[in-house]
This record gives C-alpha cells, structure tokens and sequence, in this order.
C-alpha cells in the first residue's frame, strides 16, 4: 500500500507561508524544487526556508499562477480564505478565491498537464446525518465556504473524469499544530493561548459538542500520499476517527500547560455543527494513510514547544516521507 515518496519534482504550493502549506512546504524541500505562491494576507514569510522560491502574487492572479506553475509536476493548493465567518459576511469575496481560483488552478494543471491536491474540508458535509462521516455521505453544507469548498472538490473530481487530470481532494478535519495563529485559528490555539495568560478557557456552548482534531503532521503526510497515489479523482477524509468534547479539550490543554485557568462557558456559536467525526476507512484503505499523533501527544507536543524544550519524537519533525 506504500506508495512511493514524492522525489525530483517540482512542486507548487498555493498559500505555502500559511499554517498548513508551510509545514508541507517543510516536508517537501529537501528532496524537491520547491514554489510557493502566496499573497501574504495571512501567511507569514519568517515560516518559509531559504530553498524555495517565492512568487508574492495572488493566486487568483492568472499572471502571478501561470509564472508559479509553469513546468510543474504537482500543484499543491492550500491557497484559501479559511475563516467561515467572513465567507458568511461576504460570500462573493470568500467565493472568489475559495473557488474561482481554485478554478483556475485546475485549468492551470491542465496546461502543464500536473497533478492537483485539493485541500477541502469537513465543511462540505454540514450537520453529519450520522456518525463518523464518510465520504458518501450526502453534503449539506451550512456556510458559503462549504459550499465552496464542496464545489471545488467536485470540480477536482470532475477534472479527473472529463480531462484524465491526475486530481486529489483532501476533507481535513479540525487541523492543529504549530503556526496555527490569529483570530480564526481553531479552538486549540485559542484554548492554549488562554491557559498560557491563566485566563477562563471559554467553552462556546455546553461543551458536549465534539470535533475531530488532526494534528498538522498527519495533514502533511496525507498530502505526500496524495503526490503520489494512483487512486486519483477521489475525495478523501483527513482525520484521526477520534471524537473529543470541547469540554475534555478544556481540561486536557489545562492540565499539559499547568494553568490555573478557570473553565467559563457562554452563548454557543450560531450555527454550530455539533458532532463531526471522520470516517477513515476510505483513506486507510485507498490513500493507505492513518494519522498517527493523538490528541494528548499533539497538545504535550506544541506546550512543549513552547516552552522551549526539545521534545523526541515532536510531531512537527515526525514528518516522514513516505516510502522511507
Ligand atoms: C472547523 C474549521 C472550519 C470548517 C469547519 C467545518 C478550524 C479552525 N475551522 O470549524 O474551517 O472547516 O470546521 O465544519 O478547523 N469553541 C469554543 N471556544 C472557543 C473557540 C471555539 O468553545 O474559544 C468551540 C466552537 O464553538 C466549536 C468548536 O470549539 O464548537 C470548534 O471550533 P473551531 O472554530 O476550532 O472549528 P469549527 O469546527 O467551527
């Protein structure tokens, strides 16, 4: 099931300084030439090593994205706008990079006849009908960025139907890890950064909602499988199979960072999903990927990191390519 790692490439990674593209970026540098096409809006230069080169552009720049994949192997495109409310505050805005870029970027992949790795998401199945989700379940997204994003994942599959393009669609789950920043970063850098400072840990809700948390190095390692499967014009889950309550998140950030932090609760978030749970089989058995870091180890990891001590066997180094 092991398929071969991706080696003397070159690759193209959209929104390669952001919090995924970035790691993978990582992984990809020492055995491939490496470009990044990023706009900077979010990603951050200071998370790219010397050996790629930058195109500072927008991806939905056809300009900037013909220059960027000129001669490429495989597209990777991470390039989005993440957060769901904005999509919900301004939908054309969200679509324009979340899908018509995207658009582009297939189009693109067919000129240099390249392989595409879509990132999608979790998002594009709404409320689960039942649990854990798999990827025949029926989509129902709730926010424009689901539908987006489903769009998008369908396009990929359509690619690989109507014009034989090589196409992988990646559903993340709730991803994690370091680098993970700012005001829509995910429930765990917000947690973490609020036992850091000894302030209430707020839990939006009763707590009893529970998500699929998928530590950042696995997302990377899904995508190296994806590089090279020939299990091409599927859509695949990305998580651990492992549901969590926010309520046990809470306490499992509070007792690796020994805070004093109080858990307060208030107004659950509107619209809220309130289980999500990967199915893994599909993956498992046809990208032949299983995520490896569980929760505690993935949280320990990243208070560790932090505070300054070298952890063996850290996640974000466990990288490994696969085939290794
Ligand atoms: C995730 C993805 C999003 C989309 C969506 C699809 C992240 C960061 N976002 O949104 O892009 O794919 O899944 O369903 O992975 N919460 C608190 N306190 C806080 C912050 C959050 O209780 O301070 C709760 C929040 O109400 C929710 C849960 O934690 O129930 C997870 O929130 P999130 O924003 O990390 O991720 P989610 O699942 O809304």
């Amino acid at each position: 099931m092991d398929s071969p790692a991706i080696r003397d490439s070159t690759v193209l990674v959209t929104g390669g300084a952001g919090f995924i593209g970035s790691h993978l970026v990582d992984a990809l540098v020492p055995h491939n030439e490496v470009r990044v096409l990023d706009n900077f809006t979010t990603g951050d230069p200071a998370h790219l090593p010397d050996d790629v080169t930058v195109i500072e552009g927008d991806v939905g720049d056809p300009i900037a994205l013909q220059e960027a994949a000129r001669g490429v192997d495989v597209i990777f495109h991470h390039a989005a706008v993440v957060s769901v409310t904005q999509s919900v505050d301004r939908p054309r805005q969200s679509n324009r990079t979340n899908l018509e870029a995207g658009l582009l970027v297939l189009e693109q992949a067919r000129q240099e006849d390249a392989r595409v790795v879509v990132a999608s998401s979790a998002a594009v199945y709404g409320h689960p009908e039942e649990l854990p989700v798999s990827e025949t379940a029926s989509t129902n997204p709730t926010s424009p960025y689901g539908v987006q994003k489903l769009a998008l994942d369908e396009y990929a599959r359509l690619y690989a139907e109507l014009y034989d393009l090589p196409t992988v669609a990646l559903r993340y789950f709730n991803v994690y890890g370091p680098r993970q920043r700012g005001p829509y970063s995910g429930v765990i850098s917000t947690f973490l950064e609020q036992a850091r400072a000894d302030e209430p840990i707020t839990i939006e809700g009763d707590g009893q909602q529970s998500r699929d948390f998928v530590h950042v190095s696995d997302v990377v390692r899904a995508n190296l499988r994806a590089a090279t499967t020939d299990a091409v014009g599927e859509a695949y889950n990305v998580g651990t199979g492992e549901r969590t309550t926010i309520r046990d998140l809470a306490e499992t950030v509070r007792d690796a960072t020994e805070s004093s932090s109080s858990i307060a609760h208030r107004e659950p978030r509107p619209g809220d999903i309130r289980h999500s749970g990967a199915d893994t089989a599909k993956t498992a058995r046809e990208l032949g990927f299983e995520a490896r870091v569980g929760l505690e180890s993935g949280i320990r990891s990243l208070v560790e990191r932090d505070a300054g001590v070298p952890t063996r066997g850290d996640p974000e180094t466990a990288v490994e390519l696969p085939g290794e």
